[in-house]
């Protein structure tokens, strides 16, 4: 390798083989609890439990570090009312037929609509945006790269945080999504990536069947 300015790994934990099999069975348990959640409770969550989930998806790897994301993390009634009438709009129109028949039957099973209470509901909303210039300061207007690939992994990263912490997420998308950038006052350079509802599940709160119907290993891995 070239040389560069480096420090040695010292954080890195090697497990006794056992141990790592009992840890990725345990990891396997925990993250397929994960579900993707429509009723929300209203229950405030602190903004501390946020703000080290987002540090979580910070550190996920980028193309070239430049850690091509930002996050706005959304907690005010006004700003969710806001979203949540915009992104129902949209919506509307979405499942109108916008969507085509195709797209509309497939959600069928999932009985989503165009009524987004949740955006209300739910003590916070983060919005997630992709940057494509920028670098690895905060100022830089470099090129970066593998952006979608870099904000999906940071995405990952954050819903895991969040599920891990014990709150329940929604990804949602709305469609399109550009409006976020006028609510939540970003830049030209930021686009809208997700939506990421979070907080506690509500009482009546349920899992769809077609939901929980995962692929098996053998489906979704090759080994060679
Ligand atoms: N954004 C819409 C539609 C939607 C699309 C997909 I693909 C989903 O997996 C779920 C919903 C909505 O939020 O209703």
């Amino acid at each position: 390798m070239k040389q560069h300015d480096a420090t040695p790994l010292t954080d890195y934990i090697e497990y006794p083989e056992q141990e790592m099999l009992s840890r990725s069975e345990h990891f396997y348990q925990e993250i397929k609890r994960r579900h993707s959640i429509r009723s929300f409770s209203d229950r405030p969550v602190a903004k501390e439990i946020i703000e080290n989930c987002i540090k979580a998806a910070g550190t996920a790897p980028s193309g070239a570090n430049h850690q091509p994301w930002h996050f706005v993390a959304i907690n005010s009634a006004e700003m969710k009312a806001q979203i949540r009438s915009q992104a129902e709009e949209h919506e509307r129109s979405f499942y109108a037929g916008r969507a085509g028949d195709e797209w509309l039957d497939a959600l069928k099973p999932l009985g989503t609509d165009a009524n987004k209470p949740y955006l209300e509901h739910a003590p916070w909303l983060i919005a997630i945006f992709s940057q494509k210039k920028g670098g690895i300061h905060a100022e830089d207007k470099h090129t970066n790269y593998y952006v979608h690939e870099s904000v999906g992994i940071a995405t990952g990263f954050l819903i895991n945080a969040l599920h891990s912490s014990g709150l329940v997420t929604l990804t949602h998308t709305p469609k399109p999504m550009s409006f976020l950038s006028k609510v939540c006052n970003r830049p030209e350079n930021d686009r809208a990536y997700m939506l990421l509802v979070a907080g506690y599940p509500a009482d009546d709160a349920s899992v769809p069947h077609h939901a929980s119907v995962k692929k098996s290993l053998n489906e979704i891995a090759t080994f060679l």
